[in-house]
């Protein structure tokens, strides 16, 4: 018997385990896919291509196709074997109908059907069509094409053959996301490229196309990666400089374990390494990040001593030192999952740390020792590391003793507040003195503290830790903040749980902002995680028409503003040019007051993404920075770099 026949008999629609209704997916869509905003609406298009995925990683499907159509729905197709249309023994509904109308059906619950499985929510086919206003399946199964019809749940049509398949097989959903949902109906191209690459980089092998049909937005990408995540590494690295030529890779499968690993080293100070386990992306690490860490930190030490690089009384390279300027990849599938932490992004299972340990052990030394000159360069690099590493202690020290980094003594230009709940409090870092004078005058003393900062700030990108820990206005910043900085970042002695950046919305704001963003997100990237990080928005106008004054946010909302008011009595309208034009009152109605302000959380939802803007901004390739600003200068106008 062939393959596909076995398979075909194991996985039927008895498997598929009967859970309940989707009703509470439309009163609480929250609960299923996170927001309803762009984020949920996103969510929606993984869920169904997470399914092709996992027929293409049971070994069934080559070809996935996502298509952006004009009326902004979507379509996903594959050439798997088409999903399954016997009849469920019980419900004596076809199984695709089951899938699309019970939530929580399907073979990944009923265990015994997919060996491993994508989806960080899992929640498949039913959600989407609970949220969709219309969604149509076709399979071509046994020759036949079938296709059935559903809305906001329900089944619209019955199963039906619609005509003939010949030898094809695959599957092909069509759905349209219900205005009644969400919030925002427009499916954002960059948002789908960036996660469908990630996919096709994460399963090697895959071809992704994705496919733009709207009007005046036209084009179309196929991603497809026979490198994998050594292609992966390549393109995360290509804006920086590699110090040696071979992306290092190696991957085991044992059981139901599998692990990836790819690794090259740049001249970069900041190590970027990403951890995935069923192609979730786990932010927050665990077991096989951690068997990569103690791996690396081994292999490189033993081939330091046994190559003379280090002498036998010389002290150990430290993790921090080999691993400064790696970018590494470690993927990892494995058929039970645990994923815990806060966001349900850290990998639990206890059996994958020495499962990868041992891998990158053996692997990697094998690597070393067959590259002698490429190890060379990594070791030098190492060393330097941990030479600088020495020196940043004897700084840190120093600063230390200066009660720098354990915030024994406050810096004199913080404004403090008088509240010691963290949870309470917060902190303006506000650009200029003048500005700064005035967000002390006009803050709530018991709640707010203000840190002016005196114009640019060091480019942390550009520099060591020793020469970082020199510049006075992020020393001011880590003392202030109480919680230090990189590995011995606390977020439990964080004194401020709301971190405001507060700069002028013009060019050299924007930079002052970029530049301490990508302070946070190489130092203390658990400020931008845990959600502490956020941007003021002050004014751009001030308008006054008899006794009334308005403050509109946007070009938009003074426009509408003015036609509602009329232009009459009005002058030209100021447009603010900086905060320090607003006094003290005006910058506590406007932009300051609990009640009244807006502020934006800052939020990193792609890590590779965000690294490639921090290096291509504030790194010094000039040609990606300039092809970066013409591309986004939409977007980013003001950013001056
Ligand atoms: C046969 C059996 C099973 C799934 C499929 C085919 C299948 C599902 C999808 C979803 C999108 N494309 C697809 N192509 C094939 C059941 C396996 C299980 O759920 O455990």
């Amino acid at each position: 018997m062939a393959a596909a026949d076995v398979t075909q008999q194991l996985y039927n629609a008895e498997q598929i385990q009967v859970l309940e209704g989707l009703e509470p997916v439309r009163k609480r869509p929250g609960m299923y896919i996170g927001t309803t905003g762009p984020r949920g609406l996103h969510h929606l298009v993984y869920e169904v291509v997470d399914n092709s995925i996992d027929e293409a990683l049971a070994g069934y499907c080559k070809n996935v196709t996502v298509v952006i159509q004009q009326d902004n729905s979507i379509v996903v197709e594959d050439d798997g074997r088409g999903m399954p249309v016997d009849l469920h023994p019980k419900l004596k509904l076809p199984a695709v109908e089951v899938i699309h109308t019970v939530l929580h059906a399907g073979g990944k619950f009923g265990g015994g059907g997919y060996k491993v499985s994508g989806g960080l929510h899992g929640v498949g086919a039913s959600v989407v069509n609970a949220l969709s206003e219309i969604m149509v399946v076709e399979i071509k199964r046994n020759g036949n094409i079938y296709r059935q019809t559903y809305s906001r749940g329900k089944t619209v049509t019955p199963l039906e053959i619609v005509g003939e398949s010949g030898k094809k097989t695959g599957s092909r959903t069509m759905f349209k996301p219900d205005a009644e949902i969400f919030e925002e109906m427009d499916f954002h191209y960059d948002t789908l490229e960036h996660r469908l690459r990630e996919m096709a980089f994460l399963n090697k092998g895959i071809k992704i196309t994705l496919k733009d049909e709207r009007e005046g937005q036209k084009r179309q990408e196929t991603f497809h990666y026979e490198g994998g995540i050594k292609e992966f590494v390549k393109h995360m690295n290509k804006n920086k400089e590699v110090i040696h030529p071979d992306v290092i890779y190696f991957t085991l499968e044992k059981k139901d374990l599998e692990v990836e690993i790819a690794m090259q080293y740049t001249d970069r100070y900041n190590e970027l390494i990403l951890s995935y386990a069923n192609n979730i992306n786990t932010t927050e690490g665990g077991t096989h990040m951690i068997g990569l860490k103690a791996g690396l930190t081994r292999v490189i030490n033993d081939y330091a001593k046994r190559n003379k690089f280090i002498k036998d009384n010389e002290e150990a390279l430290s993790g921090e030192d080999v691993r400064e300027g790696l970018t590494a990849i470690v993927s990892v599938k494995l058929t039970s999952p645990q994923f815990e932490g806060q966001t349900k992004t850290k990998l639990g299972n206890s059996e994958m740390r020495g499962f990868v340990e041992t891998t990158t052990n053996e692997n990697l030394m094998a690597f070393l020792e067959e590259n002698p000159q490429q190890a060379r360069i990594i070791l030098d690099k190492c060393l330097r590391a941990a030479r600088a590493r020495e020196a940043a202690r004897k700084a840190r020290d120093l600063t230390r003793r200066k009660g720098v980094l354990d915030s024994i003594a406050l810096p004199g230009k913080l404004a403090d507040c008088s509240e010691k709940d963290p949870a309470l409090s917060e902190i303006f870092l506000v650009e200029g003195d003048s500005a700064g004078g005035s967000a002390k005058m006009g803050r709530d003393r018991k709640r707010q503290a203000i840190l002016p900062l005196r114009g640019k700030i060091l480019n942390v990108e550009k520099a060591r830790l020793d020469k970082i820990l020199n510049s006075e206005e992020i020393k001011n910043m880590i003392t202030a903040f109480g919680c230090s900085i990189g590995e011995e970042f606390n977020a439990d002695k964080l004194r401020y749980h709301k971190i405001i950046i507060m700069t002028d919305a013009d060019v050299d704001g924007a930079h002052i902002r970029t530049l301490l963003l990508t302070f946070f997100y190489r130092y203390m990237k658990p400020l931008i995680e845990g959600g502490y990080v956020y941007i003021a928005q002050p004014p751009l106008y001030r308008t006054a028409k008899g006794k009334e004054v308005y403050y509109t946010y946007t070009e938009r909302e003074q426009e509408k503003l003015l036609n509602e008011i009329g232009r009459q009595g009005i002058k030209a309208p100021q447009r603010y040019k900086g905060l320090g034009e607003m006094d003290a009152e005006q910058l506590w109605e406007t932009t300051m007051d609990f009640d009244k302000r807006t502020l934006v959380q800052v939020t990193v939802d792609d890590m590779p993404a965000a690294d490639e803007i921090f290096t291509v901004l504030m790194g010094d390739k000039v040609p990606p920075r300039k092809k970066f600003i013409e591309d986004n200068a939409k977007y980013v106008q003001n950013l001056d770099v």
